[in-house]
């Protein structure tokens, strides 16, 4: 028989109250995490970052997360598209590791894989998910989800699809899809978690997705004059065959659902699709027939760039009405809130509308958070962080372990000093071709300075830019003598990447990937909606 060790019972027994306590207070100290995500939300569109459209478009809500926490103004996603970039985020890899590589005859997302809200909920967390998904099959490692599945799981802004904990579906018909993402969103908080456990809740919005359609409350932004293009916005994409090639000029290629105009009446359901559908593939047309070149590219980017910033304006909003019920509720100080986007946007820049380019107005991703326990009000942070950085991140923060298999590195340490630096290049790799806006499939480096890119489906071409120089990468110095040497260095760095992220396949097997037809398993005609 084991002798018993009166000792260290009677240690055990004294220090009862204090190991208690001390297993009580790490219950209560787990920080909650909000993590609030938009569709489509260019940098230059968040006033905290103040670039150009800061001053006529502000954010104050949102940017109320960097006055009170942190500003990292190098954020960047490894696939520049809604579902890739939400299944990175989800789980901390890149899209060739989750499977999911384009949205478009990609399949769905497997989500009997590991993802960070899984290991949140085995670790005592309550979590959620609300609002867009986009991913295909229904939400895994969610204590409850109510998302949108309606226009091919895109959602609509208005009455708006959503699947409630993957059985019961319902429109929602009363408000305007931000608006109702909020109120479930804080609806959740209020009356639906366990609140005796800490939560871990992702909302995420459509706005400001094409065809962006404001709230009516917000019609009344910008009646008043023209806003100003952007610097580029007449590019020749001279130097530059990839960029000439595709279908994302708000000169050629934005539709009538885009612009609003209204259709004849009479027109059946078919007929009225492809009245709407009009223009995507540079069909011309115009309002009215005195309305021509500049001008009329003028008045389109208005229409857009307008629209845009008025969803902008309903997701600003909502954000307040989330860090107001924090405040009012003493749940700031523990709480972590994010706020970020699936990717970045073209708001004129190139002359474009959409995403997918690793050029940086889509590469780059607004990324604020704030925990007022170890993030000091108003940092701002350059270093280089991907969206598969945020799942280790997020688990990081909440003393979660971090499995070996996520890709992507917690950037706690850069929260808590602004002197520590992170990695020194960042990789990224883009599928999905032709559709929707024939953009080429391209894989690339960036460092602090370079972005190297590698144009390969179709053609062979590959760019440099000097961003220091050049940030609006306008000027192609691929194949210039003096950049040789800088061009080796970071075909060097981009083929370790490559290794390192298990991406080093032949272009051909690229190539396949591209052509991979995955139809979905998912088909929103099977569900009754009520
Ligand atoms: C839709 C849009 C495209 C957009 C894709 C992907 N067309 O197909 O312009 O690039 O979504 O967007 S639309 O006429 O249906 O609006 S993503 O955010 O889901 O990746
Ligand atoms: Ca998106």
């Amino acid at each position: 028989m084991r002798k018993i060790n009166f000792k260290l019972l009677l240690l055990l027994f004294i220090a009862q109250p204090w190991v208690q306590s001390q297993v009580e207070k790490k219950v209560s100290d787990r920080p909650n995490i909000v993590f609030i995500m938009s569709d489509d939300h260019a940098v230059s569109a968040v006033s905290a970052y103040k670039e150009w459209l800061a001053k006529i478009a502000p954010t104050p809500n949102i940017d109320r997360i960097a006055e009170n926490g942190m500003l990292m103004t190098r954020t960047f996603n490894t696939n520049s598209i809604c579902g890739p970039s939400r299944a990175s985020i989800l789980t901390g890899k890149y899209s060739h590791v989750n499977g999911f590589f384009k949205n478009e005859k990609g399949g769905d997302f497997d989500g009997t894989q590991m993802t960070f809200p899984k290991l949140f909920q085995a670790s005592g967390y309550e979590t959620a998910v609300i609002g867009k998904w986009h991913l295909g099959t229904t939400p895994t490692g969610f204590d409850y989800s109510k998302v949108m599945i309606n226009w091919g799981g895109q959602g609509t802004y208005f009455n708006p699809v959503f699947l409630v904990n993957g059985k019961d579906t319902i429109v929602e018909r009363q408000r305007h899809s931000t608006a109702q993402v909020a109120h479930d969103a804080i609806n959740w908080l209020e009356n639906k978690r366990d609140k005796k456990k800490p939560f871990m809740l992702m909302y995420q919005f459509k706005a400001p997705h094409r065809p962006w359609q404001p709230d009516a409350e917000f019609n009344s932004l910008f009646t008043t004059g023209d806003l100003p293009h952007p610097k580029n916005f007449n590019d020749n994409y001279s130097g530059r065959r990839a960029a000439k090639e595709q279908w994302m000029e708000i000169e050629n290629h934005m539709n009538r659902r885009d612009l609003k105009i209204d259709p004849p009446d009479g027109l059946s359901k078919y007929e009225l699709n492809e009245y709407y559908a009009f223009g995507n593939q540079g069909q011309f047309w115009t309002p009215n027939d005195t309305l021509q070149g500049d001008d009329l590219k003028n008045w389109k980017y208005q229409r857009y760039i307008k629209d845009y910033l008025r969803c902008v304006a309903g997701v600003d909003k909502a954000v307040g009405q989330m860090l107001d019920y924090l405040d009012e509720n003493d749940m700031s100080d523990n709480t972590i809130v994010v706020y970020t986007s699936d990717q970045g946007f073209y708001l004129g820049e190139h002359g474009w509308f959409d995403k997918r380019w690793m050029y940086e107005e889509s590469f780059r991703m607004p990324f604020l958070i704030s925990y007022p326990k170890l993030i000091k009000p108003k940092s701002l942070n350059s270093n280089l962080i991907l969206n598969i950085d945020f799942a280790p991140t997020l688990l990081d923060l909440a003393s979660i372990d971090i499995p070996i298999e996520m890709q992507g590195q917690s950037f706690l340490p850069l929260l808590k000093s602004n002197s520590k630096r992170s990695r020194d290049a960042v990789y990224y790799h883009y599928y999905e071709y032709p559709k929707w806006h024939k953009v080429q499939p391209h894989y690339g480096i960036r460092t602090h300075r370079y972005k190297l890119i590698h144009f390969y489906y179709n053609m062979d071409e590959w760019e440099l830019y000097d961003l220091e120089n050049d940030p609006n990468e306008m000027n192609n110095l691929y194949g210039k003598l003096s950049y040789e040497r800088i061009i080796k260095k970071l075909k060097k760095k981009l083929k370790k990447l490559q290794v390192k992220y298990k991406d080093d396949m032949s272009i051909d097997e690229m190539r396949k990937m591209t052509d991979m037809v995955v139809e979905r398993i998912y088909n929103e005609e099977n569900l009754n909606t009520r």
